[in-house]
């Protein structure tokens, strides 16, 4: 069965000022798409054809030879991820166990927020920083391209995406203001605390 694009959980505009209609037209409806559309036409009918999203992001990772079909399945996943961990209205402060399992990680949530800030900020060209559980304990994490998480056998619970792609038309070369507005703004902590394993 082919690959379909999820909609957006919330409205294009949904997000303004922080992130604009226009952006999320062209990252969501374009560049999502084209990674949906490219994934389809990489698997067609053959051996992956009937695999989830995960299992192929696993089967593929780390081979030179499926690099085409990891980097197109990782960004459909990473994507619609990524979606998830923003709401309207969202930033503030997580809540019972993951406010918890974060105090212990890095203090407090402010220090987790500059260390992501840091590694999404440090990430040199494309790609992706992340909060993830690896084992019991919290890590940041920066990826390149289209590597996440799953494919290094942790568990995502948060990610910005620092393509130049997700933040030029609104914020131009100022990624660390994207990054902190994200971080403030539209962080979705529910979805993170669902996350959790
Ligand atoms: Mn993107």
């Amino acid at each position: 069965m082919a690959f379909t694009l999820p909609p957006l959980p919330f409205s294009s505009d949904a997000l303004e000022p922080h992130i604009s209609a226009k952006t999320l037209g062209f990252h969501h409806g374009k560049h999502h798409a084209a990674y949906v559309n490219k994934l389809n036409e990489l698997v067609g009918a053959g051996p992956l054809a009937n695999k989830s999203l995960e299992e192929i992001i696993t089967a593929t990772a780390n081979k030179a030879d499926q690099a085409a079909v990891f980097n197109n399945a990782a960004q459909v996943w990473n994507h619609t991820f990524f979606w998830s961990c923003l709401k309207a209205n969202g930033g503030g402060a997580p809540t019972g166990v993951l406010a918890d399992k974060i105090k212990a990680a890095f203090g407090s949530v402010d220090k987790l927020k500059e260390e992501l800030k840091n590694a999404a900020v440090g990430q040199f060209g494309s790609g992706w920083a992340w909060l993830v559980q690896d084992g019991n304990s919290l890590k940041i994490t920066k990826t390149a391209n289209a590597v996440n998480p799953l494919s290094q056998g942790q568990n995502a619970l948060f990610t910005v995406d620092v393509w130049e792609h997700a933040y030029y038309l609104d914020y131009q070369n100022r990624r660390p203001d994207f990054v902190q507005t994200v971080l403030d703004k539209l962080l979705n902590w529910e979805f993170v605390a669902q996350n959790l394993k």
